[in-house]
Formats: structure tokens, C-alpha cells, sequence
């Protein structure tokens, strides 16, 4: 094995991507962000899709700009893509896509989600085998509204590819469902690493457009039809990017770590050899999602900066570089503590037309005064995901029957000095924050275990901590 190897994460977020080159050397693990690029779907007569042409085409410009960034004479080893989850491509045998893929923020699934809410022995029923609660965009409920709204789709599709599996069969040649990626879907069986015939019945899906699962670290050859990339390996790393950035936190081994993955979503739970079911589990929207070795990581999606994201489309000026963050979030601190916070489980925040909007309807409804500039509405968003953050705490610690002792939080919000102490003063726990990649590291993780160069995960997880600059929030009166 040369003395350093090297590795590219491909990884596509709902609102951005990049492509980083990762260097392993003694033990250390170095980031190069090669290529950065924004994305969103597109709206079409209604009905919301990803441009996945345009998502592979940012991929291998990317992909080159790592081989161009490499020391001269060093190779590129692997490559591994993660990808946000549950949206997924149908293919025929040749691998060519007979539907355009939908974004899941479309709001076809709502009929879907209405009739499952409203059927409360389904629900269970769906609940118990899949472990994945009814939310609008689950995979089940976006083939089920597919197939019924174009049935030709069950003679024309030979296989479903999850958007990570569909970007490997791209790499690779191979058609694979890789395991993290399928335990999104609300169609895994939660007690196997397989698929569940129940599931798939009550969609009305076709079994054989899904195989077993593979597990992540699974290697699917080398690169075909891309010539610079001659000789790369293709690895299946956790292709859910949430999996991924939970693989990359510097957790204690002990487990009383919970993990805040922090982004586009706000991704709150931890890792688990048994899934977290039943009523209350289901109440309070536990999503049993799995670990690319089969185990478990039940965890509960809170909006996310989504509503910053979407807020801020409505200011002219807004932040676009680091430095106009920071006068943004410095702003938002010296503002006084909001008298209420939102309600960020209200449905009017999944895709409206303007956030700010929403945001001010559901203020009006509980006649409170809407914040008057950015820095205001800033504040009132980071309070209201700390507290989003301390519920999902909390009822983990009641239904799992543990107490944490920390939170870690990785992500793009792991830089936001706002959201991490307002997670602390809401949840009374020390939030650390690491301000890093982790989807992207997590991606590398998987890799360097893969090719031999890392034992595990336990093993990278402390050699990545060691060192790593860390920021303690700790909860302030
Ligand atoms: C985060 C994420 C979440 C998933 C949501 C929709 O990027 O993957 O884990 O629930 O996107 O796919």
C-alpha cells in the first residue's frame, strides 16, 4: 500500500454538492474540497424534479479536478457517492432511465400520506415491519403515487435504483441497492437487512425491481466509460448522506454521544444495536435508518436550516460569503431572545412558495409580531431548531430508556455559533461542535476501511478525533 492514499467523496446534498479529495497519510485523514456546486429541483407543470444530468455532469468535473489536484505520480484509489435519501431513479435492463426523477419535496405523496394517516392499522402495520413513520416524502409513498399515476411503469422499469445506487451503476456498470440508502425508503424490512414483502405489498410495488441490499464498504469494480478514471475502484459507502455524516462523528464508544447532523434537515439521533418501535416511537416520528453494517441509527428529521435557506430567497441582501455570515449571526446574537418560538413541525414549512411567508402566517395565527429584518428571523430560527432539537432529546431518552452526556454536531450548521447554543440552552447538554464534512469524511471513512487501510470504524472514529479542533457550547442562562 503506497504511504498515502487517496480517495474522492462525491457528495450531493439537497441544496449543494462537492467532490473532496481525501488524502490518508500516518494515520491522518486530509480534506481537499475540489469542486463545490449549487443544486435544486425544478418545477415542471407542477410537479418538482431533480436535474440529474446536470448532478452527474458536476460529478465528473469534480472527479477530474481531484485527479488534477493529485501529487504528481500519486493515484487516485476509490471513489464513493453519497447522496441525500429516498429520491430513486427507474431504469430498464440497459440502465436507461424510463421516468425523470422527482424531487422529494413534490407534493404528489400527499393523498398517499393522508390515507396512511388515516388508516391507523396500516399505519402500524407499515410502522412495525419498516420502522420508518409516515412522512410526505418516503420512497413508498412517491412509487406508490408513480406507478398508480403511470401503470406502463411495471412493463417499461426492470429495476429501482436509489439516487446513490443509480450515480454507482453510472461509475461502475453494476446495478446495486446499497443498504443505508434502502432503510430510507419506509420498504426495508426492520428486522433484516432485506426487503419487506409487506411493505412492498401495500404499495403495490414490484419485488423484483429491488435486490438484497448490499452493505456499505462493498467494492463494485472499477470505473467504466470514464477514461481519466481508468483503474479507480468504485466503492458503496453509505450512499445516505445522513449515514455517512453519523459514521464521521468522534463519538465516545460508550454511546451516550447523540449526533446532530446539521444541514439542509436538522438529523437528530444515535447509533443503536436495536431498532426503537411502538406507539409512542411512532408518535413521536422515529425513523429506525440503519448503519452501513446492518445496525441501527433511529433518529428524527427537525426542518432544518431549510428554514433559513428558504427565508433568506425572500432579503436581497443576504450572506454570500463567510465573512457576511458571521455579521449575520453576530447581529442575530445581539438581538433580544424571541417572546415565542415557531412550531417547526407545522406542514406549511415543507415546500412553500416563500418561507418567510409561512413563517409570518404561522406567527399571525398565534398573534406574534413577525421579526423585522434577517438578523431577526435568524434568531427566531436557530432558537426554534434548538428547541427542535431538545424535543427529539428528549423523547430518544424516554423511549430508548438512556441519557446522554453530549451532543455532537457535524454539518454546515456545526459552524453556526447561533444554532449550536441554542441546541445547548434548550437541551441543558454540552454541544460540541466540529465543523466538519462529515458526510464527506464519513464517505472516506468507508472508503479507507474498504481498500485495508483503516481497521474499522471504531478506529478511524479515534484517530479522527484526535486532534480534531473541537468548540464546546455549554448551556448559558
Ligand atoms: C438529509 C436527508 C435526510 C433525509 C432527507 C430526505 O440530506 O438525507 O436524512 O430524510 O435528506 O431525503
Amino acid at each position: 500500500m503506497p504511504s498515502t492514499l487517496y480517495s474522492a467523496a462525491v457528495d450531493f446534498g439537497a441544496t449543494s454538492g462537492r467532490v473532496i479529495l481525501g488524502s490518508w497519510s500516518k494515520n491522518r485523514l486530509t480534506l481537499n474540497e475540489v469542486h463545490r456546486f449549487p443544486n435544486a429541483f425544478r418545477t415542471l407543470d407542477g410537479h418538482d424534479y431533480w436535474d440529474v444530468g446536470t448532478l452527474w455532469h458536476e460529478a465528473q468535473t469534480g472527479l477530474r479536478a481531484a485527479i488534477a489536484a493529485l501529487p504528481r505520480g500519486a493515484k487516485l484509489s476509490s471513489v464513493g457517492v453519497d447522496v441525500w435519501g429516498v429520491d430513486f431513479a427507474l431504469v430498464n435492463d440497459a440502465g436507461r432511465l424510463v421516468f425523470p426523477v422527482h424531487a422529494y419535496r413534490d407534493a404528489r405523496t400527499q393523498p398517499g400520506l393522508k390515507r396512511l394517516a388515516h388508516t391507523r392499522a396500516a399505519l402500524d402495520r407499515i410502522y412495525a415491519a419498516t420502522g420508518i413513520p409516515n412522512v410526505f416524502y418516503n420512497s413508498s409513498l412517491q412509487l406508490e403515487e408513480t406507478v398508480a399515476s403511470c401503470p406502463a411503469l411495471t412493463d417499461l422499469a426492470t429495476r429501482c435504483l436509489f439516487l446513490p445506487d443509480y450515480f454507482n451503476f453510472l461509475l461502475s456498470g453494476r446495478m446495486e441497492n446499497e443498504l443505508t440508502i434502502a432503510s430510507t425508503t419506509q420498504l426495508l424490512d426492520v428486522h433484516s437487512t432485506d426487503w419487506s414483502g409487506a411493505a412492498l405489498k401495500h404499495f403495490r410495488l414490484p419485488p423484483q425491481w429491488f435486490s438484497k441490499p448490499i452493505l456499505s464498504g462493498t467494492r463494485l469494480g472499477q470505473v467504466k466509460n470514464f477514461p481519466e478514471l481508468a483503474g479507480v475502484q468504485v466503492i458503496a459507502v453509505p450512499g445516505h448522506d445522513t449515514a455517512a455524516a453519523y459514521d464521521a462523528m468522534p463519538a465516545s464508544p460508550d454511546g451516550t454521544d447523540l449526533f446532530l447532523s446539521s444541514g439542509t434537515w436538522s438529523l437528530v439521533g444515535f447509533e443503536s444495536d436495536k431498532p426503537v418501535l411502538g406507539p409512542d416511537a411512532l408518535a413521536a416520528r422515529i425513523s429506525n435508518e440503519r448503519i452501513g453494517d446492518g445496525r441501527y441509527r433511529p433518529l428524527t428529521n427537525v426542518i432544518g436550516l431549510w428554514l433559513l435557506e428558504g427565508t433568506m430567497k425572500d432579503f436581497a441582501t443576504r450572506p454570500t460569503n463567510d465573512q457576511e455570515w458571521a455579521a449575520l449571526i453576530t447581529a442575530a446574537e445581539k438581538l433580544p431572545a424571541p417572546a415565542a418560538l415557531l412550531d417547526v413541525i407545522d406542514p406549511a414549512f415543507t415546500n412553500p412558495v416563500s418561507m418567510k411567508a409561512a413563517i409570518n402566517a404561522q406567527l399571525k395565527r398565534r398573534k406574534l409580531a413577525a421579526p423585522k429584518n434577517l438578523a431577526g428571523y435568524t434568531r427566531l430560527i436557530c432558537d426554534s431548531l434548538g428547541r427542535g432539537h431538545a424535543d427529539a432529546l428528549r423523547a430518544f431518552e424516554k423511549m430508548a430508556g438512556k441519557k446522554f452526556k453530549r451532543i455532537l454536531i457535524v454539518g454546515g450548521g456545526s459552524k453556526n455559533r447561533l444554532l449550536c447554543q441554542a441546541t445547548a440552552n434548550e437541551s441543558g447538554l454540552p454541544v460540541v461542535s466540529f465543523a466538519l464534512e462529515g458526510t464527506a469524511v464519513g464517505n472516506l471513512a468507508s472508503q479507507l476501511i474498504a481498500l485495508g487501510a483503516v481497521k474499522d470504524l471504531a478506529t478511524f472514529r479515534r484517530l479522527l478525533g484526535q486532534g480534531l479542533p473541537q468548540t464546546v457550547y455549554g448551556r448559558k442562562p
